[in-house]
C-alpha cells in the first residue's frame, strides 16, 4: 500500500499517523500537487493529496475516506469508535479540524500574493471560520484530554494535525495563547511515534 502526498500537508500527515498508530505497513511516495502536478493528477483526477494506492493499483482520495479505510484493516486500535455516538462525533471533529484546514490553507495561498493582489476581505472571512473552529474544538476539550471517549481516536489526530499545520505555516506566537487546551492537547500528541515520524517539513 502507497500514500502519495507531501510532508508540508496536512490531510495527508492525519492519514500517514492512522496508519502509523494502527501499524499498517505503507510506503510514503513524496509526490506535489504543485511541483510534481502530472503525477498528482494522474492519481487523482482533482490533483490533491494524499492519495492511497493499494496493492491491486485501486485507489482512494480525500483523507477522511482514506482515514476510515486504513482505519478498517485492522480491529486494534479503533480510531473510529464502533459506537454510533462516539463514531459520530469522531467524524465531526475531523470535518471542523478539516474545514479550518481548508480556510487555513485559502488564507496562506492569499498571503503568499503580492500585497497588491491580496484580498484582505476575503483572508478575513476565512479567518473567522478558523478561530471559531479553534474556539469551538478548544471549548470541547473542557475538563478532558482526548476528545472522544478515552481512547486515540482519528479526531485527536485531526486535530492535532490541523493545529500543528497552523504553527507551522500561520504561526504568530497567538495560537497557544488563545487556545490553551489545544496546545496541551497538541504536546501530547507530538510526543507520540507516529507524529515524531511524521513532522511538517
Ligand atoms: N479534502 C481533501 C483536501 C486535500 C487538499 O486540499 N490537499 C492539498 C495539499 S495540503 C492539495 O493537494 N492542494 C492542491 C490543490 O488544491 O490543487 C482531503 O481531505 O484529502
Amino acid at each position: 500500500m502507497q500514500i502519495i502526498g507531501t510532508t508540508s500537508s496536512p490531510y495527508t500527515r492525519k492519514v500517514r499517523v492512522c496508519a502509523l498508530e494502527k501499524g499498517i505497513a505503507h510506503e510514503f511516495v513524496v509526490a506535489s500537487p504543485m511541483t510534481g502536478s502530472a503525477a498528482v493528477q494522474a492519481a487523482n483526477p482533482l490533483g490533491k493529496v494524499p492519495v492511497l494506492v493499494r496493492a491491486d493499483g485501486s485507489r482512494l482520495i480525500d483523507s477522511p475516506l482514506i482515514a476510515a479505510y486504513v482505519d478498517g484493516l485492522s480491529p486494534v486500535p479503533r480510531l473510529i469508535p464502533a459506537d454510533g455516538a462516539q463514531h459520530e462525533a469522531t467524524q465531526q471533529i475531523e470535518a471542523i479540524a478539516d474545514g479550518i484546514l481548508d480556510a487555513a490553507i485559502l488564507v496562506r495561498v492569499e498571503t503568499l500574493r503580492p500585497a497588491v493582489q491580496r484580498n484582505e476581505e476575503w483572508v478575513s472571512w476565512q479567518l473567522g471560520k478558523v478561530h471559531r473552529g479553534l474556539a469551538h474544538l478548544d471549548a470541547l476539550l473542557h475538563g478532558r484530554e482526548l476528545f472522544v471517549g478515552n481512547e486515540l481516536t482519528l479526531g485527536d489526530i485531526a486535530v492535532a494535525c490541523c493545529v500543528g499545520y497552523l504553527e507551522f505555516r500561520l504561526a504568530d506566537g497567538e495560537w497557544g495563547v488563545r487556545y490553551p487546551k489545544l496546545a496541551a492537547h497538541l504536546d501530547e500528541l507530538e510526543a507520540r511515534e507516529s507524529f515524531a515520524a511524521t513532522t511538517f517539513a
